[in-house]
């Protein structure tokens, strides 16, 4: 999934060698068979092998359901007109703060399987629904604990700057200053985040509070992501890129001038599809555009209750090529090698090359084109995360 001039890189009949969880070679099978090696074997059969799926921007973690949310919008309430009601993100910010930690642990385990199951290996986990220091923390806990817990690895980020809390809505400046005073360096010290994550919109955050926050965060050592341009453009993307941010998120709104700020940072655009499809938004990411500047292009679920409760990154590859024309490759490339660049872990996971964590799905096809097309039948034969074997 490298950039390479052959489609996805790929390979044909070859044999990939893993010596304690790591890959540690690509062969042709000619020279493989030439080894004469007697270890363990695992004979893919002629299917399809890839790297292990990167879904790196969600928020897998909360309690409660948007589903009579969901029926508002329907009949014809805005996502906008709900949050400025009290409900949407504040609803489940409610449901998490009541939830205990094991609570939240038990919500998010299923949850976790399903993506597991679905040949995902890296995931990125946000917290961002808590919005008072003991419950972002137990959020950010709770991510942490699933990566202790089950085989994958789960990169977390602090969304403390989701939406400013209700208890805070007439001094939302206080709120800011909070989170970059007191709740940035405790999470830092505890080692709980390792990237800050804010949404950078009118019902959110503005420009200069973006960039209060990224410098709190910048000194405290954590990587920069940002909700960008997704409802309207407030200029996020070109502040993330100052900062070298990591990736700047949904960018349906992002403008020429942001492009040209993104390549010159390397920052990645990462694409939300299932978020836009659920919320009908008639604009799209200018794809053809971030192609031109060659910016690095990531594609994820955003899986959360209010704007992409659908639990599937091979669904949000699919409606990217739907919704947004991208090329099969380029879906498969976003959830792998790009998704890896925008959680700064390329040169652990991401993409079948020597020295990097064998962490691989073998696939129930021989086309890469499937992933993005056939969405229904579980495609994985075998999962396997750091070398180890594990499909339920
Ligand atoms: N943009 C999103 O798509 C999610 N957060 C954000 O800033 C939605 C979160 C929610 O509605 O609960
Ligand atoms: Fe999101």
């Amino acid at each position: 999934m490298e950039p390479a001039p052959i489609p996805y890189g790929l390979m044909e009949d070859c044999a990939i060698g893993i010596y304690q969880g790591k890959i540690n070679a690509i062969l042709p099978m000619s020279e493989f068979e030439a080894t004469r090696y007697t270890g363990k074997l695992c004979d893919a059969e002629g299917r399809l092998i890839t790297p292990g799926l990167i879904d790196c921007h969600t928020h897998l973690v909360f309690a409660g359901s948007r589903a009579t949310e969901f029926e508002q919008r329907l009949q014809g309430l805005s996502y906008t007109q709900i949050i400025e009601q009290g409900g949407g993100i504040h609803s489940t910010v409610r449901a998490t703060r009541q939830a205990s930690e094991q609570e939240l642990y038990e919500l998010a385990l299923p949850r976790l399987q399903h993506l597991m199951n679905q040949g995902v290996t890296t995931l990125e986990i946000k917290s961002g629904y808590g919005l008072t220091e003991p419950d972002e923390l137990k959020m950010l806990r709770v991510a942490r604990r699933l990566a202790e817990e089950n085989p994958i690895r789960i990169s977390t980020s602090l969304l403390a700057a989701h939406v400013v809390p209700l208890e805070y809505s007439s001094q939302p400046q206080h709120y800011v200053d909070w989170i970059c005073d007191e709740l940035i360096p405790v999470v830092a010290e505890m080692e709980l985040a390792d990237s800050l994550d804010l949404f950078c919109e009118s019902i959110a955050f503005d420009a200069e509070q973006t960039r209060q926050l990224f410098a709190a965060a910048q000194i405290e050592g954590l990587a920069l992501k940002g909700h960008m341009e997704q409802l309207s453009n407030l200029g996020g993307s070109r502040i993330a890129a100052e900062f070298q941010a990591l990736s700047v998120d949904h960018l349906e709104f992002l403008s020429e001038q942001d492009i040209s700020a993104l390549a010159a940072s390397g920052t990645v655009a990462t694409l939300l599809p299932i978020a836009s499809y659920f919320l009908q938004q008639q604009q799209k990411p200018p794809v053809e555009a971030l192609r031109r500047a060659k910016i690095p292009i990531a594609v994820a679920s955003d899986f959360n209750p209010g704007t992409a409760p659908i639990l599937s990154l091979r669904m949000a590859m699919n409606i990217g090529c739907i919704n947004y024309g991208l090329t099969p490759e380029e879906a498969l490339t976003g959830v792998t090698y790009n998704a890896a660049k925008a959680l700064g872990l390329e040169h652990l996971t991401g993409s079948l090359s020597p020295n990097l964590a064998a962490d691989l799905v073998i696939w129930e096809c021989e086309h890469p084109a499937e992933l993005s097309y056939q969405i229904g039948p579980d495609l994985v034969y075998k999962r396997i995360f750091g070398g180890v074997e594990s499909h339920d």
